[in-house]
């Protein structure tokens, strides 16, 4: 989810081929399956003949080994079938609906990608500082709070290899959104309906399905009339999981015509460019100055005309904190000159946006979502009644994670539109609306989330499609 920006300053997204993200998934393979690698965990080398059995049925759900090994010993085949069978893993199914813990029995979810650090600094301050950055270095490399975080970012691999496959022209974005949301709550195993469910795990925020020249910040609202998607749209679908508080928020963007490719690939190069460039003691302006640099060597050609990829100013990058999708810290994607740096043990969602447009949002009609506002207190005085229960529903379903009205609707919340207005204007709640670029433009996005750890960064949304 994009961080509007402060000021006046901009933010921008990362780049990545169309083609990357179209449907190269059609084969459909086992969902799952590359997964077993991390769950089957245990079994080393240097057991007994017994031990070796069991190896045989542990490694059944790598293929390359189990060919290799019937091949080698025909005579065993059948008994290898066999076991493979007894302890193949669960795929996933389509729609996503097996929870993850039944695809990791133990309970350790895939690594993200890890990338080191390039020249890494080792100044005065860092060692001075050392004792206050023990405490976030300690959380972040705790295993269960890596384990909360890639958990979350194999739900959300899941669920949009889902989205890539399925989702067409044709289709309302209602439609679309339920699909994500509910994939994600049955791979939590989380319907989040009971009081303090949505608390534990759920969407990190409001479903984003932005089209065109809207930006950012998007999602069907109830009594709206459904949007349908077309093969000339361009998407970014942007959705969140946390677990227990941890937020993945990654994005990417979905067309069904090569025209956007360029498009496309100029934003991911940006994000992947801003993720490069991250690291401890890295200014802020450095990693805006690369992003900005990366996208604006692209141009596209739309009917005919040409456009350069404009970084969109108005919104960021930024930190993620404990149940806070927006922290203390933004990442323009555009040049300016501040000197904050990244730290070890903080969290940052590394996003880019592109435009052909004017590269400047102003705010759209409806709303997107609200948010408690992180320093509001815990109860409120109103005269409004409806408000004051409003707020212990948000106290007791959401806290300060970021919410929509079909969110609140699904728990069976009514007329709660004064009550939530009453909220916005004592400002315990801020309301986010739709970021529009000017008509008839198109913009795109892509996201990963990223984690600062002691000696290498993980980017912990990486997947293979991007
Ligand atoms: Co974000």
């Amino acid at each position: 989810m994009g961080s509007k920006t402060p000021e006046n300053e901009s933010r921008r997204e990362g780049d990545s081929p169309a083609s990357s993200i179209k449907r190269n998934a059609l084969g459909g393979e086992p969902r799952g399956v590359h997964l077993c690698r991390d769950g089957d965990g245990s079994l080393g080398d240097g057991g007994d003949s017994d031990d070796d059995e069991d190896n045989q049925a542990g490694a059944a759900p790598l293929p390359l080994t189990q060919e290799h090994s019937l091949v080698n010993n025909p005579k065993k085949k059948k008994k290898r079938k066999k076991s493979k069978n007894k302890t193949s893993p669960l795929e996933q199914s389509s729609p996503p609906r097996v929870a993850l813990d039944k695809l990791f029995p133990t309970d350790q979810y895939p690594t993200g990608e890890i990338q080191e650090y390039t020249a890494r600094v080792e100044n005065t301050s860092r060692t001075t500082a050392g004792e206050i950055r023990y405490q976030s270095r300690s959380q972040l490399e705790d295993d269960g709070f890596l384990n909360n975080y890639r958990k979350g970012a194999e739900i959300h691999r899941q669920v949009r290899r889902w989205t890539q496959e399925n989702v067409r022209p044709g289709q309302g974005l209602n439609e679309i959104a339920l699909g994500i949301e509910d994939s994600v709550r049955a791979l939590l195993d989380n319907d989040g309906l009971e009081p303090g469910a949505s608390l534990r795990s759920g969407l990190g925020f409001p479903t984003g399905l932005a089209l065109n020249n809207c930006v950012a910040h998007y999602t069907p609202n109830p009594g709206q009339k459904d949007i349908v998607l077309q093969a000339s749209d361009v998407m970014k679908i942007d959705f969140g999981v946390h677990v227990n508080g941890w937020i993945v928020d990654s994005a990417f963007t979905m067309t069904f015509d090569p025209t956007y490719d360029n498009l496309l690939s100029a934003v991911k190069d940006a994000t992947n460019t801003g993720i490069k460039t991250a690291g401890l003691d890295v200014r802020i302006s450095d990693v805006s100055a690369a992003i900005q640099e990366a996208m604006e060597s692209y141009e596209v050609e739309i009917n005919g005309k040409s456009f350069p990829v404009k970084p969109v100013r108005g919104l960021s990058g930024h930190d993620i904190k404990h149940y806070r999708i927006h922290g203390t810290k933004s990442i323009p994607f555009v040049k300016n000159n501040d000197q904050t740096k990244m730290e070890e043990g903080e969290i940052f969602a590394i996003e880019t946006f592109g435009s052909t447009g004017r590269g400047r949002v102003t705010d759209g009609l409806g709303v997107y979502g609200y948010g408690k506002d992180f320093y509001a207190p815990k109860r409120i005085t109103s005269s409004l009644s409806s408000a004051r229960s409003l707020y212990q529903k948000i106290n007791e379903n959401f806290g300060t994670i970021v919410f929509c009205r079909r969110y609140l609707e699904r728990l069976g919340v009514q007329r709660y539109l004064a009550g939530l207005n009453n909220l916005v204007s004592q400002g315990v709640v801020e309301m986010y609306a739709p970021l529009m670029d000017i008509e008839g433009s198109y913009s795109a996005q892509f996201e990963h989330t990223i984690l600062l750890r002691e000696s290498h960064k993980e980017i912990v949304s990486r997947g293979d499609d991007y």
